[in-house]
């Protein structure tokens, strides 16, 4: 099948491809509260399998600049990023009318460290995107982003900053299409308000099979609404001939993939019965596209079940096999008693039928094949850099040189965070002299405290009230591919 998707330096499929991966060593200390199902400590204990899996020297290991308040108001709201920045559990009583208005509480709580989190979260998918944008990854890899329900003024379901918009926004500077694929049993709302538009794409809230968009955003969006116990035969029997549509015709110049596992097996929250197997092979069929990859965290509430899944499609994003008997690391007992990497599925009922999912597909390819004859899908081919604008030009640069410090991977992990490049493979010289080079280089004292209004060169300009697809920029598309479970 033609995908009509950009091939990358490093290849066709089979072939290794180059992965810059996000991790924060501070991550995982923070702490949502006693009982909550969210535990940043899942990205720590993904990370150690990683380190014990040797996984880490196949990728370029990064610390991600923390992104700043000018970064986050590309989407969210002023007034809510100054709340994050400064609301704590001490003085949390005093802001009680706050906290409701901008919907922290229960599910969103105030935690030490909150704002720092978010500026991890977002920092890591930024980045990443801010490396493929400039092609000094093919994959970029961010386990605490994907937080896909926070809203432009509003925390929700575990979420303050949707790291995903603000990827996206970056994206959409080099790319003229991104495509968004979520595979989270939860519903993305938050990326699909923040997209929400008159003119040309509309992602309606409700999770219908019918939601595809209306007027020229008719067919850019895709639901598909599916049962408890879905196992991974019948999840790849729509995925893989949806999505190898989804690529065909929509051609996106990069794809951002949301792989929340709390789509996994006996998950906590969940009710989904795919295998880690069946979760990657979502990973491995984006991958094998050859399209600029970012590869996001989301949700997972059986955390040593996150960790394996997210170590795996690591393992599957670099291109190398990994044993099931799992090696001797710090969070060893978490895995017991069986300390592998892949655990079998239950035998949980399966209510899908193949019927019905039938039915789910050949809707979903008619959507598809009226997208394919649409008059606006004509779509233009993408000019090389289409960045002109200064600003932009410094926001990119800020991010691989400023924010990106790379973690040495041969210390113990304790000891990890530098913040100078340690020993750049050849290819990352290339890739430090080419940007060393460029003429407008990045200002760090210029950098803003305030959120800003002004433009910063971003082509897609974002309005007040939500992000628009202009029609200047009519071929800025984005199409989300959702799973949840029917209500
Ligand atoms: F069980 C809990 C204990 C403490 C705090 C919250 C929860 C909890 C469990 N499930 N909260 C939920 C969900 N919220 C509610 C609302 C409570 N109201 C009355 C309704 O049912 C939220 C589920 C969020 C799922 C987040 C996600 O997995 O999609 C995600 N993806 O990326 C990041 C998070």
């Amino acid at each position: 099948m033609d995908t009509g998707g950009n091939s990358l330096p490093s290849g066709p499929d089979g072939v290794k491809r180059k992965v810059s991966y996000f991790y924060d060593p501070e991550v995982g200390n923070y702490y949502y509260g006693q009982g909550h199902p969210m535990k940043p400590h899942r990205i720590r204990m993904t990370h150690a399998l990683l380190a014990h899996y040797g996984l880490l020297q196949h990728m370029q290991v990064l610390k991600p600049f923390p992104a700043r308040d000018r970064d986050l108001c590309r989407f969210h709201a002023d007034d809510y990023v100054a709340f994050l920045r400064g609301i704590t559990p001490e003085t949390q009583q005093d802001h009680l009318k706050q906290l409701r208005r901008f919907n922290v509480g229960e599910d969103s709580p105030v935690f030490d460290g909150l704002y720092s989190f978010c500026q991890t979260s977002a920092g890591g998918s930024i980045g990443g995107a801010v490396k493929l944008n400039h092609c000094l990854c093919d994959i970029a890899i961010n386990w605490a982003g994907g937080l896909h329900h926070a809203k432009r003024s509003e925390a929700s379901g575990f979420c303050y900053v949707n790291d995903i918009v603000l990827a996206i926004l970056e994206l959409l500077k080099q790319h003229q299409r991104v495509l968004y694929v979520d595979i989270d049993i939860h519903h993305g709302d938050g990326v699909e308000e923040a997209f929400y538009t008159t003119d040309r794409i509309t992602f309606p809230g409700t999770g219908d099979i019918r939601d595809i968009g209306y007027e020229k955003g008719k067919y850019y969006s895709l639901n598909v609404p599916l049962d408890d116990g879905i196992d991974d035969e019948s999840y790849q029997f729509v995925f893989k001939p949806i999505i190898g549509k989804v690529m065909e015709v929509f051609r996106p110049g990069a794809v951002v993939l949301q792989c929340g596992a709390d789509s996994l097996s006996g998950d906590r929250l969940g009710c989904f019965n795919l295998s880690i197997k069946g979760h990657a092979e979502c990973v491995r069929y984006m991958r094998s596209f050859n399209v600029p990859l970012l590869l996001l965290g989301g949700g997972g509430y059986t955390i040593r079940n996150v960790a394996r899944c997210w170590c795996f499609e690591t393992a599957v994003a670099v291109g190398v096999e990994v044993d099931d008997k799992m090696p001797h690391h710090e969070y060893y007992e978490y895995f017991g008693p069986e300390y592998t990497l892949y655990v079998a599925p239950s035998n949980m009922e399966n209510k899908n039928s193949r019927q019905v999912l039938d039915e789910i597909r050949i809707k979903l390819l008619v959507y598809l094949s009226k997208l394919e004859h649409a008059p606006s899908v004509q779509f233009q081919e993408i000019f090389a850099d289409s960045e002109t604008d200064e600003d932009q030009d410094d926001a990119g640069e800020r991010w691989d040189l400023d924010c990106d410090m790379e973690v040495d991977e041969c210390k113990p992990l304790s000891s990890r965070v530098n913040r100078e490049i340690v020993e750049p493979e050849p290819e990352d010289q290339d890739d430090q002299k080419g940007i060393a080079e460029h003429p407008r280089a990045f200002n760090a004292a210029a950098e803003e405290t305030e959120c800003s209004k002004a433009s910063d060169g971003v082509s897609m300009p974002i309005d007040e009230s939500s992000v628009k697809v202009d029609q200047e920029n009519s071929e800025h598309f984005i199409s989300l591919f959702r799973c949840t479970p029917s209500q």
